[in-house]
């Protein structure tokens, strides 16, 4: 078990994929995704509709219209009131019934998923804060003492292990410019700034290891500020979190101020209360 928590686990390189899994998004490992997925597959089934339509009438028309099956040319402006009538409704008839369905669905889900905070005083959750700076993520985790900034905290540099199947709250902050943590796996993003706290919660559900990015094109070595997520099952993830705290507190200089980048954790809840948080 002990050699198992600490062993580098191997990623899946994407030359073993085939080539029409190389087109697939990677593999969705979280309880939200499917949403996020559904929207994208959705208007990309649309557009596809959309385009094919217009093509047919495009080439269609050029075809059917052709200088040799209509030698006299007629002119048409479609400036006429049955055609602006007629253009009018199709514009309208698509931004109600695409664009704002759209709309509507994403909304949904922002409101009603993505930006439901669990309740940290009644949910057992998982913290985590995150620092983003040119080119890496670091994470801290509170020990055993459940208190951030302090020394039995577990402050990783581009090694993230979460249990899988319980929520995961992120707060994110930069040190220099914009990055933005991102979680292919989950579909999930989110902006690091600098001189401000970003949220963001993800349930994982499935163990393993994959990739975190960043997502803001940050400078120089943005294409190298990848870190790694470790999914674990609960029982696995206590042991880590056991081990792995003994080891912070034995390793974590308490002089040493760099390695106190933390801050005060205050929940979304309480947060939203004294209105730090829309
Ligand atoms: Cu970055």
């Amino acid at each position: 078990m002990k050699n198992k928590v600490f062993t580098e686990p191997v990623i899946k390189n994407t030359e073993s994929l085939g080539f029409f899994e190389s087109f697939a998004p990677p593999e969705d490992i979280s309880a939200n995704g499917h949403l996020i997925d559904y929207l994208f597959n959705y208007t990309t089934s649309l557009n596809l509709f959309f385009f094919v339509l217009v093509c047919i009438g495009l080439f269609g028309f050029s075809y059917l219209y052709h200088q040799s099956r209509h030698p006299k040319p007629y002119y048409t402006y479609g400036n006429k009131k049955p055609h602006i009538l007629i253009a009018t409704i199709i514009g309208i008839a698509v931004f109600v019934g695409i664009d704002m369905n759209i709309t509507r669905m994403s909304n949904n889900d922002f409101t009603g998923v993505f930006i439901n905070w669990p309740d940290e005083s009644k949910e057992d959750v998982v913290r985590v804060q995150v620092l983003g700076q040119q080119w890496a993520w670091n994470f801290r985790q509170p020990g055993a003492d459940g208190i951030f900034n302090t020394q039995d905290d577990i402050v990783t540099l581009n090694d993230l292990r979460v249990p899988a199947n319980k929520k995961v709250v992120f707060q994110i902050l930069s040190k220099d410019v914009i990055h933005s943590l991102y979680f292919p796996n989950a579909r999930r993003k989110t902006d690091a700034i600098p001189g401000r706290i970003t949220r963001m919660w993800v349930e994982f559900t499935k163990p393993g290891t994959y990739d975190i990015a960043c997502a803001e094109m940050c400078g120089t070595y943005h294409y190298r500020m990848a870190a790694k997520l470790t999914v674990y099952e609960e029982e696995e993830f206590n042991h880590y979190l056991a081990e792995a705290a003994q080891i912070h507190r034995a390793v974590n200089d308490p002089e040493d101020a760099d390695i106190y980048w933390g801050w005060k954790w205050t929940s979304t809840s309480s947060a939203k209360k004294i209105g730090m948080n829309k």
